[in-house]
């Protein structure tokens, strides 16, 4: 009886620790990848850490109940215990953080993982955001023609610098680590354009990103999640 009274306990308890994270009940993009939860399933299978997902309605979303784990009404949050989290950032560095494996163990080569990540949301990422905002949102209004090839140039821009930092290396600083992660992540949102293609280097990089077997399980758990979802 007691035995079967701290399997219960262990049980409740491991449950409770296990995170919990958000992501779109049924996502615009049919499941091709898009959404920011994938990033942090893939932190997480990278260290390994089983989780739970629970997909949120675009209602849902604006609700109080999930404006109380996210200010701004987005996925993903993430829920360990009695710590939530929103941000992909945010949750993929407190993972990092709090895990072996995608942080080196030096200090100098820490704070150097975790300026790319920084690079990558902060310098990467707006530039792409803002093609996808000028191509699928704009691209109907009259000045749209004459703003998109300076919205295109400075990707272009940003990429090329990137393929120049990266050279011939496999990873951005030594070996794969969270800034990695999270750039391959931000590129990986190009991908339906090709527009990376121009720099064979990254091309390969972010080839390199989706080969591994920790991102290959989250992309297809979050294929799988949506293909439930839907069907
Ligand atoms: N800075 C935040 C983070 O990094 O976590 C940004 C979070 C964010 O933009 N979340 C989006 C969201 O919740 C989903 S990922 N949007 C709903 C809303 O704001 O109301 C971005 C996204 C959205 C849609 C597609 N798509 O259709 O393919 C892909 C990615």
């Amino acid at each position: 009886m007691r035995d079967a009274q701290n399997a219960a306990l262990w049980y409740n308890l491991s449950m409770s620790m296990t995170p919990t994270i958000t992501a779109f009940e049924r996502s615009p993009d049919g499941g091709i990848g898009l959404a920011r939860d994938v990033r942090v399933r893939w932190a997480l299978e990278e260290v390994g850490q089983p989780y739970n997902v629970r997909g949120v309605s675009f209602a849902a979303m604006k609700g109080p109940t999930h404006l109380a784990l996210h200010p701004f009404g987005q996925i993903p949050t993430y829920e360990e215990g009695d710590l939530a989290l929103f941000e992909s950032g945010a949750i993929i560095f407190h993972i990092a953080d709090h895990h072996v494996g995608l942080l080196p163990n030096d200090a100098n080569g820490r704070a150097r993982a975790i300026t790319w990540m920084f690079a990558a949301l902060n310098t990467v990422e707006p530039a792409i955001l803002e093609l996808g905002t000028a191509r699928l949102l704009e691209g109907d209004k009259p000045w749209s023609a004459e703003r998109l090839p300076l919205v295109e140039d400075r990707v272009r821009n940003r990429l090329g610098q990137l393929s120049r930092c990266l050279g011939d290396a496999d990873w951005l600083d030594g070996a794969f680590s969270t800034g990695d992660l999270m750039m391959v992540s931000v590129l990986l949102r190009l991908k339906p354009s090709g527009m990376f293609g121009e720099y064979q280097n990254l091309s390969t990089y972010v080839a390199r990103g989706e080969a591994r077997p920790a991102y290959k399980r989250a992309f297809a758990d979050q294929l799988a999640f949506n293909i439930k979802l839907s069907g």
